[in-house]
């Protein structure tokens, strides 16, 4: 089903699917539903019987034309998707693709009834595809984009692995399950845009209470970033108090338009296509679109570096927040001396987008320029030690997959406590 290598597949994936328009079941994308599946009537006239013969005949042209023209998977899967149309991929092409794997893939099952959720999977799918794979930011995958990355591999992946979240790269369901709910708890009033008031809610986890007194307040935060994260979450109310995650400045930047394609359908409102590029950029920041995405946020001027001054404006907003909760601070000098030891750039004293990817501390870097809640959860680990974890593949797993996993346990323990409660 999932075969792009073979060469009878030629027709339309899955012939006018939309997303959202519900299961059709045992439909296999080899079929062309239109005509594939249909013999000739015996009351047929002697015209329509002729074009038939005619249509047949174009499609032979055309799989000829295919072999001719497409060397390689990657340059076919181009074809077939766009219908021959064109030599890149717009992100509607994989609408029926996707819609195809919901209904067939036996991971999916439990999806195919609801299908009021299959468009947000699908559209989640697609945009996981564009920031990994359109390295070039141009929101049309080329072909080398294509052969560059494991798109293919990972689609003909589905084809074995019937553990659809086993698939971590694009299809997951658990991985679609956390991007959609962090979503849906921003967005208050539900009409799929957020605002930057919603993205300052963002890592939040509750709401606090009025009567807190801030006196308590600082004691508790203090206790909340001696004792980690597990704390942290606990006694989250007095960091909602205080402080959100994200500073102002950088979320300006992000509804400023710096990491969006094309012009923006609301002005001042992110799509949830953007949230989920927002959203991956955010939790790994080693990943090399995230490490463009906030590049290119705090790059104010668009030369191409990142400058002093450039530094010391994000840095000014970090620098009062720490003082407004009375965590010691250090000046900025200081900071930058830290931080150009840590990226050690080319060009003395200018920061580019290349330092930063051979960089291993680039997280540390972003988020001690805007994110106070991680930057405040470094501070108590060693930068040095070793982080990361592996799945049982003993393959490292990423910060996003990690994020993902501990996400996705939280929601799920979330939506079993209100079942109780509900049940009580
Ligand atoms: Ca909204
Ligand atoms: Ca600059």
């Amino acid at each position: 089903m999932y075969e792009w290598e073979g060469q009878e597949r030629v027709g339309p994936v899955r012939g006018g699917a939309r997303a959202g328009e519900g299961a059709r079941k045992g439909s296999k994308m080899g079929d062309n539903e239109d005509e594939g599946n249909h013999r000739p009537s015996v009351t047929m006239k002697e015209t329509e019987w002729s074009s038939l013969k005619d249509r047949r005949k174009v499609e032979r042209v055309n799989v000829c034309r295919l072999l001719g023209t497409c060397h390689d998977s990657a340059s076919r899967f181009v074809h077939v998707l766009t219908k021959g149309q064109r030599s890149h991929l717009l992100p509607d092409d994989f609408i029926s693709l996707v819609q195809d794997v919901v209904d067939t893939h036996p991971g999916l099952t439990f999806l195919k009834e609801a299908t009021e959720f299959h468009s947000r999977y699908v559209h989640t799918v697609i945009a996981r595809i564009f920031y990994c794979v359109n390295r070039s930011w141009s929101g049309r995958i080329s072909v080398p984009e294509l052969r560059r990355s494991n798109l293919l591999q990972v689609i003909r992946l589905l084809e074995e692995e019937d553990d659809i979240n086993q698939v971590t790269a694009y299809f997951s369901y658990e991985h679609f399950y956390v991007i959609y709910c962090k979503f849906w708890e921003l967005d208050r009033d539900h009409d799929l845009f957020i605002d930057r008031q919603d993205l300052q809610r963002h890592s939040d986890h509750g709401e606090a209470p009025s009567n807190i007194s801030l006196s308590v307040a600082l004691v508790e935060l203090f206790f909340c970033i001696r004792q980690g994260r597990e704390a942290m979450t606990k006694h989250s109310y007095v960091h909602v108090v205080l402080i959100a995650a994200l500073s102002t400045r950088i979320i300006d930047r992000i509804f400023s338009g710096a990491v969006t394609r094309g012009s923006r359908q609301h002005p001042d409102k992110m799509s949830y296509t953007e949230f989920v590029w927002f959203l991956l950029s955010e939790e790994d920041k080693q990943h090399p679109t995230a490490i463009e995405y906030w590049f290119r946020c705090m790059d104010l001027d668009g030369d191409g570096f990142l400058s002093m001054y450039e530094l010391e404006y994000f840095y000014e907003e970090q620098l009062q927040r720490m003082e407004a909760i009375g965590i010691e601070t250090l000046p900025f000098e200081d900071c930058l001396c830290q931080m150009l030891d840590m990226i050690h750039p080319v060009v003395p004293g200018k920061i580019s987008l290349r330092d930063l990817k051979h960089c291993k501390m680039t997280p540390i870097f972003f988020d001690t320029f805007f994110n106070l809640e991680k930057y405040l959860d470094h501070e108590q680990r060693d930068p040095f030690a070793s982080q990361r974890d592996h799945d049982t593949d003993g393959q490292e797993l990423s910060d996003w997959d990690r994020y993902a996993a501990e996400e996705y346990e939280l929601l799920v323990a979330e939506e079993g406590g209100a079942d109780q409660q509900d049940d009580m």
